[in-house]
């Protein structure tokens, strides 16, 4: 029965420090879904008919984080429609409001294995971001202005959660200063131990 349960892991970590790059990379290797909350909210900010379109958009510009009944409510008809039992959850719990709210919804509905934290100065990632920006990301965030909003609310209110499952045990700490390739074989190893 214990089996039926889908096992998530949390990817936290600065903007820009490389939790989308390196949840593919695991996706390919391991298997795991990998939905990032940032990627869904920007969906449903383009979908037609969307009243939520104009909100997202204005707090992912300032920075700020979407009330958890909209991010919880897509990523859990993201985990129904995959059909799949394991997930990488990106950019998800971001502050106190998703935590109680993933925990209202879905942790009897999940088994949380881990939470991967991505460490990396706040110099390299705003580089990393601007670049991504100069290179035509798109992204109404990766600009200056947006990258200083995005890293006070990360400091004061994503480190929180990740103290908290770090009281528990569950964070797995990985330096993300180094090459992609290199980062992952730090990553390998949290997953290899779970022997899937
Ligand atoms: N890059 C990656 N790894 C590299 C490496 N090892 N060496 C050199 N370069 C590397 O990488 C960023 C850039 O760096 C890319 O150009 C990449 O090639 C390069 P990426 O893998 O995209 O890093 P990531 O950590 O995913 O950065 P991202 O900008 O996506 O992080 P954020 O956490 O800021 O963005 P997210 O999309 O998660 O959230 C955006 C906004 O959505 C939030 O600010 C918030 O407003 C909102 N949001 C919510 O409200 N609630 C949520 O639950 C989630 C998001
Ligand atoms: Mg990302």
């Amino acid at each position: 029965l214990n089996k039926m349960v889908p096992e998530v892991v949390f990817v936290l970590g600065a903007p820009g420090s490389g939790k989308g790059t390196q949840c593919s990379l695991i996706s390919k290797e391991y298997g795991f879904v990998h939905l990032s909350a940032g990627d869904l909210l920007r969906e449903e900010r383009q979908r037609p008919g969307s009243e939520y379109g104009d909100m997202i958009e204005e707090k992912i510009r300032n920075g700020e984080i979407v009330p958890v009944e909209v991010t919880c409510s897509l990523l859990h008809k993201a985990m129904q429609k995959s059909g799949k039992a394991r997930f990488l959850i990106d950019g998800f719990p971001r502050n106190k409001d998703n935590l109680d709210g993933w925990e209202r919804v879905m942790s009897d509905k999940t088994k949380l294995l881990f939470v991967l934290f991505f460490e990396c100065s706040r110099d390299i990632c705003t580089e990393r971001c601007l670049g991504r920006g100069a290179a035509g990301s798109g992204r109404s965030d990766d600009n200056l202005e947006s990258l200083q909003k995005r890293f006070n609310t990360y400091l004061n209110d994503t480190m929180p959660i990740i103290n908290h499952y770090d009281q528990q045990g569950l964070v797995r700490r990985i330096n993300a200063e180094a090459a992609p390739e290199t980062v992952f074989e730090d990553v390998k190893k949290a997953f290899d131990v779970l022997g899937l």
